[in-house]
């Protein structure tokens, strides 16, 4: 695939997932915001550099599209660069230059997750590059379970509950998801949590807000919180009828494990 038909895809599948967060409801206002990295542009570069602090060594040079802050999923997915921007990180990493953004109009500011996004694609290429896209939303029933005072507590029992409620989410979210404590949006801290966690698991819950998720593409990074989702839905809708979920066996999560995790 040439370059340019690498990012025709990489755009079309950020339209597609955008609209797919504002339908599923996971998207009220300007909730939820995307990153991935692209591996060439051929926009023009803007002069003028846009200062950012804590921008992690090797991301220099790196080229991003990210969604805008403030930005509405439901309009980016009509118009992706008027509701976000490609940027460029310049080469020394104090900051970014912007390659396309807002369509004519004034720069758009990427999102104010940004200190969480550069974290996890500057851990993704060093332990592995071929993940490029981050994506945080907010799904209604994972956002549910956050709130549960027991289940909270403990990510070990929240990951094999999910992972309990059907087959395809021990083989479809083969690392499981991780639950950080709740700490405040934008902020260094969770920042810090979630790059903490990036490394053993596919989708991370950030308590009393929302998920996130990485993948190769777009597309991939919200197929693990779409079926983590499934799981949490089927748990809150069995706790709706009156009884708790039974759940699959630890026999049944360890056969797949032999058989299926990682194979289909
Ligand atoms: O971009 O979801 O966490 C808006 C948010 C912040
Ligand atoms: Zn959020």
């Amino acid at each position: 695939m040439t370059n340019n038909e690498q990012h025709n895809q990489d755009i079309d599948e950020i339209k597609e997932i955008a609209g797919y967060l504002w339908e599923r409801g996971w998207a009220e206002r300007n909730g939820g915001n995307i990153s991935l990295r692209l591996k060439a542009w051929d926009g023009e570069t803007r002069n003028e550099l846009i200062p950012l602090k804590d921008i992690p060594e090797n991301l220099a040079n790196a080229i991003l599209y990210i969604s805008g802050t403030g930005c509405r999923m439901r309009d980016l997915a009509r118009a992706p660069f008027k509701y976000g921007a490609v940027i460029k990180i310049s080469n020394d990493t104090t900051g970014y230059h912007f390659l396309e953004c807002g369509q004519g109009e004034k720069n758009v500011k990427p999102t104010m997750e940004i200190g969480s996004h550069l974290e996890l694609q500057s851990k993704m290429i060093a332990d592995n590059p071929e993940y490029r896209a981050v994506l945080h939303t907010h799904p209604i029933e994972l956002i549910c379970l956050t709130h549960h005072p027991e289940l909270s507590k403990d990510p070990a029992r929240l990951r094999t509950m999910l992972w309990s409620t059907m087959p395809e989410s021990r083989v479809f979210v083969p690392r499981g998801a991780e639950i950080t404590k709740y700490a405040i949006p934008g902020g260094a801290e969770l920042s810090k949590l979630t790059g903490a966690a990036l490394h053993n698991f596919d989708v991370i819950l950030w308590e009393k807000h929302g998920a996130l998720g990485t993948g190769r593409n777009i597309v991939e990074a919200f197929d693990f919180i779409d079926v983590a989702n499934k799981s949490a839905t089927i748990i809150l809708k069995c706790m709706a009828a009156g009884y708790w979920p039974e759940g699959l066996s630890q026999d049944n999560l360890a056969e797949m494990e032999r058989i299926l995790v990682n194979k289909c």
